[in-house]
């Protein structure tokens, strides 16, 4: 049986024929080349995050107080690192976050195309950002048979956001991933130091600019009046939602509803108790508030409330196979890589983020097989220590 950790043996044997990996395999090498290739505007939106980026750093950093110890004497030659997902088998436990200009990390403009055939191509499900230079449909299309989430930023009009739901359902995707943390942006200085929000410039608008409910708030279409579109955009873009929402977004779908942005556990049990299907612990990356404790160290408690009811997906300072591990370990079904694909998008398109996303899944799988871990359900009774 192929092995994701396969992949360590291919590189060193196309090695003997002098073939190097045209992308480095590690975190820190690809953000290095990704900082030398990618337009500054496009860098900055990427890898900046709120305030002084405390919490975004912090995000990375926690992952190294987190540590696992091996067990031996375990036959692990064969790993399973399947997962579920609403009634669906998933190779591994990995999925793409949402990543809202993913468009335009692309030269081509068609980022989430790429993307989606990453998806397409690794099995990794794709959850696809509202913000999408490509309509929602035709990502979905491009991710073939792998599953995939449609990330809804609530719009504050109620037929947009029912409208951009129906559509989801429509087009096949398998749940609706409502993210609660960006009704309002964060303070970015990276962008603010050079005035600019790319949304703001027209990118990443497709879905609205697509969508029939959008259209009617409108005098003209978009490309007539590009400036009031993209006008309206701001002024319609993001619902504060509270509890009382809830109904309401189960009443616009079959789907099930994921609430992204849950980092305290009483708000994951209230969230379960008003009919959420799954609940996603993140802190957008350190993009929206800063001061905040790293989205790894809130995971347990979460994971512990939610008591096994529904799906726990996570994101937030990914960035290894190791870090997958020890999410999975503290309480996760689901983990969500970020940054680490775009660069790998802005790199090499869809080959570049299907790299990243094998090169993740290398690690984690070579991992297992060493720490005696030859399942995903012994990844989570060994645990994670912290160290200090
Ligand atoms: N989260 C959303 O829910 N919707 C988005 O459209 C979205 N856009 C993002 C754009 C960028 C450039 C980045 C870096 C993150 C974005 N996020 C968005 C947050 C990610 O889904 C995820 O929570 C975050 O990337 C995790 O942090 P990490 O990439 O540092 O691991």
């Amino acid at each position: 049986m192929p092995h994701y950790g396969d992949l360590q043996n291919a590189i060193y044997y196309a090695g003997l024929s002098g073939v190097q990996p045209t992308l480095p395999v590690d975190f820190a090498t690809l953000k290095a080349r990704a900082e030398a290739a990618m337009p500054p505007s496009v860098l900055n939106y990427v890898q900046g995050g709120c305030g002084d980026e405390w919490t975004q750093d912090r995000n990375a950093a926690a992952f190294r107080h987190w540590g696992m110890v091996p067990r031996m004497m375990v036959d692990c030659t064969a790993r399973d690192l399947s997962a579920s997902l609403f009634g669906r088998t998933l190779p591994s436990p990995l999925f793409m976050a949402p990543i809202g200009v993913t468009g335009i990390v692309t030269q081509d403009g068609h980022g989430d195309i790429a993307a989606a055939q990453a998806s397409a191509a690794t099995g990794v499900p794709l959850c696809a950002s509202t913000l999408a230079n490509d309509p929602l449909e035709e990502v979905k299309r491009a991710c073939g048979d792998t599953p995939a989430l449609f990330q809804l930023y609530t719009p504050r009009d109620p037929d947009v956001a029912a409208s951009l739901v129906s559509r989801a359902e429509a087009a096949g995707y398998d749940a609706i991933v409502v993210t609660l943390d960006t009704w309002v942006t964060g303070w970015r200085p990276r962008d603010l130091n050079v005035s600019n929000f790319p949304q703001l410039r027209g990118h990443v608008l497709t879905n609205y600019f697509t969508d029939p409910a959008f259209l009617k708030l409108l005098a003209k279409p978009p490309q007539d009046d590009p400036r009031a579109a993209i006008g309206t955009w701001g002024a319609t873009f993001g619902k504060v939602l509270t509890w009382d929402d809830m109904g309401w977004l189960k009443s616009l779908t079959r789907l099930p509803i994921v609430l992204k942005g849950i980092c305290h556990p009483d708000d994951a049990s209230r969230a379960i108790d008003c009919g959420a299907d799954g609940i996603y612990v993140s802190n957008h990356g350190g993009r929206q508030a800063n001061g905040g404790i790293a989205a790894i160290d809130m995971l347990p408690a979460v994971a512990e409330a939610v008591r096994g009811r529904v799906p726990v997906l996570f994101d937030s300072g990914i960035r290894s196979g190791t870090d997958v591990i020890k999410a999975i370990a503290l309480g996760a079904d689901l983990v969500g890589v970020g940054r680490p694909y775009s660069y790998g998008l802005a790199l090499g398109g869809a080959d570049g983020a299907a790299h990243v996303l094998r090169c993740l899944l290398a690690e984690a799988d070579l991992l297992m097989a060493v720490n005696g871990l030859p399942t995903l359900a012994a990844v989570r009774r060994a645990g994670a220590v912290r160290t200090d």
